[in-house]
């Protein structure tokens, strides 16, 4: 009997880890702070052709509406209230938008800010997305509707109401993150309230949540509202497929709470991954990329299926959150490139790719002083459509990370790749590196100082193949390097250090 319900417990959480990825796809990209316009627009266009899985979109909820700064982007962590209008759109265009990435086979993930509502100095009025009023002072938001009851001030024990001491697992989760009105989770009325939030989404034809600061929140009050969340809508999805959700727990190592106290209600951010391979391609601490051959569970990092990883986030690529300044950003684009495709190219985890805006940087003493500034926005505060230029690329500011050649070449050598073991790894003890996938792609590094020069088993059919990151294949023609893979598989690599991009990657779709 004990056997039976551990059983079935263990099969309803598992079903959590799975993204329900369609047709071979294998990559979520964050669209940070795009319009539901916009992404709609994207799926069509790019995303479905390319072979991208997913988007993660910002906070589809009605949010504070923050003056000063102006209109920054973390407004959106601060919920007023479920109401579906934010910054990036309407309902109608979110509903809009959902339907038509499912229509070409790109699922979407929502954003869910469920640990808090916004901060207690928020004022009152009707400074709010959706012009809902608010009083942050009385904690009173009547279009949940949530009071003071709703909060946890009685349970946390700290004179200032705040979390005061990282070491204490209660103060994280009952006191106040950063001053945001702390939920009480542990109410049966405000669990109901999130769930039906996390619901109407399901029902729209979402596939599952990222989830805010999770680590904030208690895992049975969290499992409490997974288990009231309905099965995916089954006009996209199979019947019974349950919404996949990734925990945003950051756990570098040493604090009061782990990243395992949530493995087993659905995946977990892995902050390790990204500040570790930034460390390694930075060549900091004397990392080296020859040590990275047993990448993954051998470094440290959470159970392969457990895992959401990615190279950096809308956090840490401003230097809040975790993994300081090892983090490899579109601002340092060649090493970014290459860590983005080690990622994509290697087979752990559940991979994200992060797309951003541009913005003036100012950093003093280590410290941006325009971390918080929003996306590209006009004078009113509504953020800008994303132009698309004749060559591909974003305007406006929006740096579209994912459309470049080499990152979507990389998705694209993913889906190629997927399911294929990691092998034929070779390394020079230093900085250059390669491995294959199987029979279906191999990838050539070389981070060091001098150039690369070797012959190497591909463990690919012979063949002409073109390289994917200096060019891509088009038609029967090859628009970057060509390597030649003989009949026995290996092939001659030629890297110069002083490259654009010091790599190579070659696939099955890619032989000419
Ligand atoms: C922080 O909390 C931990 C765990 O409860 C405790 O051992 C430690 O003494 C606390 N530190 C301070 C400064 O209160
Ligand atoms: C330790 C070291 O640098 N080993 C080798 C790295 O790779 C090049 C050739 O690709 C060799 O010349 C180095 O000796």
């Amino acid at each position: 009997m004990k056997f039976l319900i551990l059983v079935a417990l263990f099969g309803l959480s598992l079903a959590q880890h799975n993204p329900h990825l369609k047709s071979g796809r294998t990559a979520i990209v964050h669209l940070f702070e795009w319009r539901w316009a916009d992404i709609a627009a994207e799926c069509e266009r790019y995303l479905g052709p390319n072979g991208f899985g997913g988007v993660q979109i910002s906070p589809p909820n009605e949010h504070i509406l923050v003056s000063s700064p102006w209109r920054p982007w973390w407004q959106r962590y601060q919920p007023i209230g479920y109401n579906l209008c934010s910054r990036s759109g309407s309902e109608a265009e979110l509903r809009d938008m959902i339907t038509r990435c499912n229509n070409v086979g790109v699922n979407i993930y929502v954003d869910a800010v469920i640990n808090h509502m916004c901060g207690s100095g928020g004022g009152e009025g009707t400074h709010s997305s959706c012009g809902s009023w608010f009083s942050a002072s009385k904690e009173d938001f009547p279009s949940v509707p949530y009071s003071y009851m709703d909060f946890n001030d009685n349970k946390c024990k700290t004179g200032s109401g705040e979390i005061e001491n990282y070491s204490d697992p209660y103060q994280v989760r009952d006191c106040r993150l950063v001053g945001l009105l702390d939920l009480a989770l542990e109410k049966e009325y405000v669990r109901g309230k999130v769930a039906d939030f996390m619901n109407k989404l399901i029902d729209m034809g979402v596939a599952g949540f990222r989830v805010d600061a999770s680590k904030h929140m208690w895992p049975g009050d969290v499992d409490s509202i997974y288990r009231r969340l309905n099965n995916l809508n089954t006009k996209w999805f199979p019947s019974g497929a349950r919404a996949f959700i990734f925990q945003e727990v950051i756990d570098l190592g040493g604090e009061a709470i782990s990243a395992q106290e949530y493995v087993h209600l659905g995946r977990v951010t892995e902050f390790k991954y990204g500040a570790k391979l930034g460390t390694v391609f930075r060549k900091w601490n004397g990392e080296k990329l020859s040590f990275t051959k047993n990448w993954g569970e051998g470094w440290g990092f959470m159970a392969d299926g457990n895992a959401l990883v990615f190279v950096d986030n809308h956090d840490n690529q401003r230097g809040h959150g975790a993994g300081g300044a090892s983090i490899v950003t579109f601002w340092d684009a060649r090493l970014h490139k290459m860590a983005v495709a080690y990622m994509l190219a290697h087979p752990y985890g559940q991979a994200r790719v992060m797309s951003s805006y541009r913005w003036d940087r100012n950093i003093v003493n280590g410290q941006d002083q325009n971390d918080w500034i929003g996306p590209p926005s006009n004078g009113d505060g509504s953020t800008k459509p994303v132009p698309i230029n004749p060559d591909q690329t974003c305007g406006d500011g929006w740096v579209c990370e994912h459309r470049w050649r080499q990152i979507k070449n990389m998705v694209i050598f993913r889906n190629v790749v997927n399911g294929q073991p990691h092998a034929n790894w070779w390394d020079n003890q230093s900085n250059q590196v390669a491995f294959g996938r199987g029979n279906r792609g191999f990838i050539v590094f070389n981070n060091d100082d001098w150039a690369l020069d070797v012959t190497l088993n591909t463990g690919l059919p012979g063949g002409t193949y073109c390289d994917v990151i200096s060019g891509e294949k088009q038609g029967s023609g090859c628009t970057g390097k060509q390597v030649q893979v003989g009949s026995d598989g290996r092939a001659n690599f030629y890297i110069s250090n002083t490259e654009e991009d010091p790599f190579i990657a070659i696939h099955a779709d890619s032989k000419l």
